[in-house]
């Protein structure tokens, strides 16, 4: 519950009480703790069901089977001046001198090897977003490693355990760190003989810029903590505002969309190109979705394969985000040339949907209240079930590094996320892929899987998954803002 301090009689203070109490507009009733509701008293027939459950054909993964091969990159994290958004020259962070980032690229079961060097004038990370691997390698400063000071190096290796769209950026500080620009896409192919079709890689992005044109250097403002984080007013595609994707009639390309902004959620549309949704967070989904289901929130990936009728040619059309009221123009398609013989969909490769329907009956075996409250090193602090965890301090002071939380290996698991806030909440958990089991209380079906949830305004959002990493893993908001000022926890996997 957010109230005012009554002890601060300053005029400002309670306008600025006020205004934060009507733009957050918190929730005025409490919640017993999670834990109370959560259903601690499982029976043996719940238990049978829960089995029932992690056996769904298509609930877990075989082992991945590695490769010889090791693929090794350096990554140089340090400021940069750079040719972006409209041609301008912007003072960045990048790593190797690019914004986004050198795309990497490997196939599944191989080993890959980083060596980050920070050149930055501040501690850095890098947490590998939505990849199943091994926990000392996840890159959350504090709990897995300590972070990485400037001028030192850090080596991350570990073995790909899936093919599909992942990203990096650092785990600490990110709403700095990642807003000046270090992020980039990880490719994981399936492997040499897998179908090749022409594929593309779009970086969605948003900056909030300050008068002289430069990336403003406020961040985590009290405006940014009352709303959805930082959302910026140039929208960029590859870092830049006029992507062009020159197609050919007929041509069908995998287009991997990764949205790495610090809060804006995109909702891409591609007009009279046909668009079906192939793969999300690095999944494949279980059927070609339609494009207009297709919302990326802070983190989210998906493959949307784009297929020119053979009848067009000598056109222009615009790819627009049309999450906001305000269309946005996001790239253009210029489809011209002779027209393509089409090649083979390659979204036969699907996952089956498991047969989740009897986890409605299920208590949750955690709930996560989401909501906000006066205090903490910004003024305002984002909170789960009542408890902040600054990524901003990781390894510098006081932060609880155990986990409040445990999930079984193996065992099905569903969690509940409650917003208790009129803001939104893109809810990730590291180190595994979940379905969303109901929204309000709802079944739904999503027909694929997710690393990130977005939670609507006083929705609530049930997740089904089967843990099977071991190690501590950090769940969190995607709002770098909300994640900066608190809005995160760990959960044991043993
Ligand atoms: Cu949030």
């Amino acid at each position: 519950m957010f109230i005012a301090n009554s002890q601060d009689s300053r005029p400002t203070a309670r306008l600025r009480s006020a205004f934060l109490l009507g733009v957050l507009a918190l929730a005025a009733c409490t919640r017993e703790p999670g834990r109370a509701q959560a259903g601690t008293t499982a029976t043996d027939e719940q238990e049978e069901v829960r089995q029932r459950l992690a056996r769904a054909p298509g609930a877990t993964w075989e082992a991945v089977r590695e490769t010889s091969v090791t693929r090794e990159y350096e990554l140089v994290a340090a400021p940069a001046r750079v040719q972006l958004l409209d041609g301008r020259m912007l003072d960045v962070w990048a790593y190797n001198g690019q914004v986004p980032g050198p795309t990497l690229r490997a196939d599944v079961g191989d080993r890959l090897r980083v060596r980050l060097v920070n050149r930055l004038p501040q501690a850095t990370s890098i947490h590998w977003h939505g990849l199943r691997l091994d926990n000392t390698m996840d890159g959350v400063p504090g709990v897995t490693q300590p972070p990485v000071e400037p001028g030192e190096s850090f080596t991350y290796e570990f073995v790909l355990e899936d093919a599909g769209t992942f990203w990096f950026h650092p785990h600490i500080r990110g709403s700095e760190q990642v807003e000046r620009g270090l992020h980039a896409a990880l490719i994981v192919g399936d492997g040499p003989s897998a179908p090749a079709l022409r594929e593309e890689v779009w970086v969605l992005d948003d900056w909030r810029l300050a008068e002289d044109g430069q990336i403003d250097p406020r961040f985590v403002t009290r405006h940014d903590l009352a709303h959805d984080g930082r959302w910026g007013q140039m929208v960029t595609v590859n870092g830049v505002t006029a992507t062009t994707l020159a197609l050919r009639p007929g041509e069908r390309v995998r287009l991997r969309l990764l949205n790495v902004s610090n809060g804006r959620v995109f909702r891409p549309r591609f007009g009279a190109v046909k668009a079906e949704v192939v793969a999300f967070d690095g999944r494949p989904t279980s059927r070609p979705l339609p494009v207009d289901v297709l919302e990326l929130a802070p983190g989210n990936r998906a493959d949307v394969e784009l297929s020119v009728p053979e009848t067009m040619s000598d056109q222009q059309l615009a790819v627009e985000d049309t999450f906001t009221r305000r269309r946005l123009p996001l790239a253009t398609i210029d489809v011209r040339g002779p027209a393509e013989t089409a090649k083979a969909s390659i979204s036969a490769a699907t996952l089956p949907d498991p047969d989740w329907s009897a986890a409605t009956g299920l208590p949750a075996d955690e709930l996560f209240r989401l909501n906000a409250r006066r205090g903490g090193p910004y003024g305002v602090e984002w909170t789960l079930n009542d408890q902040v965890m600054s990524p901003a301090h990781h390894g510098h002071s006081s932060v609880q590094h155990e986990s409040r939380y445990t999930l079984k290996d193996g065992r099905f698991t569903k969690l509940q996320f409650v917003n208790e806030s009129a803001r939104l909440h893109p809810m990730h958990i590291h180190g595994q892929f979940f379905r969303v089991l109901a929204r309000n209380g709802v079944p739904v079906e999503e027909h694929h899987w997710r690393d990130t949830v977005l939670v609507g305004p006083r929705e609530s959002v049930d997740i089904g998954l089967v843990p099977r990493d071991a190690g501590l893993w950090a769940l969190h908001c995607h709002i770098q803002e909300h994640h900066d000022s608190g809005m995160m926890t760990l959960v044991r996997v043993e």
